[in-house]
């Protein structure tokens, strides 16, 4: 059996993040394919959705979507609870990040600085909150399901990382501070040996 491949672009946030930490913490050797845009161009159309991440195994059609990649190596490798409805939870909040990037999303493409603020500070006063304090009310801690870091804490992980370090431009690094759960639920992975044996290589 040959290596699984997944396939990405060179961007240490966002999806293809998240599929590459749960493919290292599991301990899956994988071939870490990473497109610059021309080669993406070439390869779009063969995507299953046009879109990147995909994740590719021997014997197997390229499986994409990244919560359906992350279901998979998650249920495979212990990366997700056994119990169904426990495992269904994990997926809903892996669901809600999703909701977050199609509502962060917009704002990257406004060209002008003045209409840029405005949505982002609306976002920042509103969305962002509302979404951190519902994933908040639903973490036993440290991790989403208790004990066991699983791919949901991953994505949560990942798809805050950047307004964490403050680099969204007019939304505030202290946006969840008021979540406690979540930041130390962000704190735990990353201080997770796994996590930190990824970000040393
Ligand atoms: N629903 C998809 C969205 C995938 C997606 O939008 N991927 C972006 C990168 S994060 C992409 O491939 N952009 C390039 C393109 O659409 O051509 C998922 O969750 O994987």
């Amino acid at each position: 059996m040959t290596t699984p491949t997944l396939t990405y672009f060179d961007i240490p946030t966002s999806r293809g993040e998240e599929c590459r930490l749960a493919l290292f913490i599991a301990g899956v050797p994988f071939t870490d394919e990473r497109l610059n845009h021309e080669q993406w161009a070439t390869r779009k159309s063969t995507a299953p959705f046009g879109a990147l991440p995909v994740f590719t195994m021997e014997g197997r059609p390229p499986l994409a979507q990244t919560n359906a990649i992350l279901r998979m190596l998650g249920s495979q490798h212990g990366l997700l609870p056994v119990d169904a409805w426990e495992s269904a939870r994990h997926e809903a909040v892996m669901c809600s990040v999703e909701e977050l990037r199609a509502k962060l999303s917009p704002s990257l493409r406004i060209k002008d600085l003045a209409e840029k603020r405005l949505a982002r500070e609306a976002l920042a006063t509103g969305f962002l909150p509302e979404w951190a304090g519902q994933v908040e009310a639903q973490i036993v801690g440290p991790f989403f399901g208790g004990a066991a870091i699983s791919v949901a804490d991953l994505k949560l992980f990942v798809s805050t990382s950047a307004i964490l370090k403050g680099v969204v431009d007019f939304i505030p690094q202290a946006t969840f501070d008021p979540f406690p759960k979540l930041l130390a639920l962000i704190a735990a992975v990353k201080a997770h040996p796994k996590v930190v044996a990824w970000y040393a290589r």
